[in-house]
């Protein structure tokens, strides 16, 4: 643990919007007069009506609820584009940088934006959808991929956004899960002078379950197999579209957006977010983390896939009226410069990004770096996954010259936005922690096993002990799944899957998942998700999947294999399998090392020992602990024996 504090930079402290002192006085007002507080945040969001009750919540059984601003009107996208034009409408809004350098880039002001949104919407509504409908939305990094949000968003139609790495099969589960009737694709996505075969993905996924309609934006052009009834070009369709679309009245509480995320148990679980309560908390948070201004250029790295892309690329930033960079490409091409050179190319000044990037880049060596110039920023970001103080210095000393605050935001889906994190006028930094709540966040720590409240300085298990306008009501379809997943464990408090340490100075240092999720390159993996797509192969009987430690990725995925009886453990299936994962799921969870199990550790009961796996998967053989209430503890000398190194 490094003992380095970084202090607020004078500049910041006088400058900044939330000051050391202001932070305390506003954290505390947000949990003495909530009412109060939320009601002053609130008039960020141009209201159609106003709210009667700012907050009605219980994580209590008997009553469970979650609403906040209810019996309020508004629509976001109107928050995020109308009400700007007057003041902001020949300003940037988004500035989109493709994956190849060398071909030409778009800007699109808050006007054109304003306008290609309001005809994809008219689009949709020509497709048949309305206010309620779920729409997928398949997309690689290119501006459409925020119209066609906001263009749902416009019409209170709920967007389900499936990341453009996922396979066909991953894609199909999404499609049926949330009964969408729509998808929305391109012809290919380009990452990394690859192409990416969405449309021939989503071709695929439509074997499996049925859709009326397929919307394809054109951006590679190659050729892509065409349906004649189901599938539409966006160009075409947008031509015969009127640009203008009033937007829809939607409630406070009415859904705004599904997205699915990974769970420890069983298939993803989509993740419903409302309108108003979300609004406010992705406004609020942008605002205060980046310190963020009119006219600032900022960029967000993350891939609207994730909740990082949804909350902070398009409605933290829009809501604000920011001047945001787009990017489709990944950090090391063309080369390992790129990052910092579309940093230059852009005058960026606020950079948020994941730190298995960072740590990507920080491997090749500082000279990547300092061949660009970088003067234009002034402050950093990190969000996924915990920083390595290793990872966060190289982060303050090379890219930021000592000059930008960090600000690590540990946050989840089901939160919507930043929930622990520094701002950077107010909070002294230590890397590796990502510091204090967030203005109405209420982060507590519990026995894992007793369940009772920590105090003072201790490591538990993370639970927020009440509601933040931003939280995530339901589990799509599954209302008993959202309480059983994150309010039955700890009654009373909201459970985040995360442990967390507590220093003396009240710095909270988020140690890692303590369920069966795994976090690799910053993407949440159940390992009951990679189990399941390994034993659905013919030839696996069994299969049980670990995180191990992994130098870029943070965690990598291991994978223990029992085949069928008489199969030969071959080379060739063990390839196949690794390849069979990365079709049934993604490339995200491309085992790491796939070992071939004889036997699992088993208890008498039949419980697999997770801990005796991950203990051989971080090739830590000293300390297997007691393996003799074990069925056939002989397993474990022959997975250790075994251990592909
Ligand atoms: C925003 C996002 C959530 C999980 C979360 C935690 C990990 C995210 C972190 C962090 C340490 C940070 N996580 N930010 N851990 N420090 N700054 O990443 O959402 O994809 O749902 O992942 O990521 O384990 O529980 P999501």
């Amino acid at each position: 643990m490094s003992e380095q504090v970084f202090p607020v930079p004078d500049h910041w402290a006088e400058t900044a919007k939330i000051t050391e002192a202001e932070y305390h006085e506003r954290y505390a007002r947000s949990l003495a007069d909530p009412e109060g507080f939320w009601s002053a945040e609130s008039q960020r969001i141009d209201w159609i009506e106003p709210y009667e009750t700012v907050k009605d919540v219980s994580y209590h059984e008997a009553d469970f609820r979650i609403g906040w601003f209810l019996g309020g009107k508004l629509n976001i996208c109107a928050n995020a584009l109308d009400r700007h034009l007057e003041t902001l409408g020949d300003t940037p809004a988004i500035i989109w940088e493709p994956d190849d350098p060398d071909t030409p880039g778009r800007t699109l002001t808050y006007r054109e934006l304003h306008e290609q949104v309001c005809t994809f919407a008219n689009v949709l509504k020509a497709n048949g959808v309305e206010k309620g409908d779920r729409v997928t939305i398949y997309l690689p990094m290119i501006p459409e991929a925020a119209i066609a949000m906001l263009a749902c968003a416009r019409i209170g139609a709920v967007h389900s956004v499936v990341f453009a790495g996922f396979s066909p099969e991953a894609l199909a589960g999404r499609i049926e899960d949330c009964q969408s009737n729509i998808v929305i694709t391109a012809d290919e996505g380009l990452r990394g002078g690859k192409t990416v075969p969405l449309k021939a993905n989503v071709d695929a996924a439509l074997e499996k379950v049925e859709v009326g309609r397929v919307i394809v934006y054109r951006h590679t052009g190659s050729d892509v197999d065409f349906h004649a009834v189901r599938d539409v070009w966006w160009h075409d369709a947008m031509e015969v579209a009127a640009p203008l679309c009033d937007p829809v009245t939607m409630d406070a509480e009415d859904p705004l957006f599904i997205l699915y995320t990974s769970g420890s148990t069983g298939k993803p679980k989509g993740v419903l977010h409302t309108t108003g309560g979300y609004a406010v908390w992705t406004s609020m948070t942008h605002e205060y983390v980046f310190d963020y201004r009119p006219g600032q250029v900022y960029w967000c790295a993350a891939d609207v896939g994730w909740v990082t892309g949804h909350s902070y690329v398009v409605y933290g930033p829009l809501i604000n009226g920011a001047t945001q960079v787009m990017f489709e490409g990944v950090p090391n091409y063309p080369d390992h410069s790129r990052f910092w050179q579309v940093v230059d190319k852009h005058k960026v000044e606020i950079f948020y990004a994941a730190p298995t990037a960072l740590r990507a880049l920080m491997r090749e060596g500082d000279d990547w770096v300092t061949r660009t110039d970088r003067s234009s920023l002034r402050l950093l970001g990190s969000v996924g996954e915990p920083i390595n103080p290793e990872a966060w210095d190289w982060y303050h000393r090379v890219v930021g010259e000592r000059r930008c605050p960090i600000v690590d935001t540990w946050w989840q889906t089901e939160t919507g936005a930043a929930m622990i994190t520094p701002m950077p006028g107010a909070t002294a930094l230590k890397p590796g922690s990502a510091s204090r709540p967030m203005f109405g966040v209420q982060p507590a720590l519990v026995d894992p096993e007793k369940g009772t409240l920590l105090d003072g300085a201790t490591s538990g298990a993370l639970v927020i002990t009440d509601s933040w306008p931003g939280q995530m009501r339901t589990v799509y379809g599954d209302h008993d799944r959202f309480f059983q997943t994150y309010f039955s464990q700890y009654p009373g408090y909201y459970f985040t899957g995360d442990g967390a340490r507590r220093d003396e100075d009240g710095y909270y240092w988020i140690t890692g998942r303590i369920d069966d999720v795994i976090n690799v390159s910053g993407h949440r993996m159940g390992t009951a998700e990679v189990e399941s797509a390994l034993v659905e192969h013919p030839l696996v009987s069994e299969a049980a999947v670990v995180g191990m430690p992994h130098e870029v990725k943070g965690q990598g995925i291991y994978a223990y294999v029992t085949t069928n009886a008489g199969t030969e453990d071959s080379e060739d299936l063990r390839k196949e399998l690794v390849q069979w994962v990365r079709k049934e799921i993604g490339p995200i969870a491309t085992p790491d090392i796939l070992q071939f199990a004889p036997g699992l550790p088993k208890t008498r009961s039949g419980k697999i020992m997770r801990r005796i796996l991950r203990k051989i998967a971080e090739n830590d053989m000293s300390n297997l602990g007691d393996t003799s209430t074990l069925a056939d503890p002989a397993v474990v000398d022959d997975l250790v024996a075994n251990r592909p190194q």
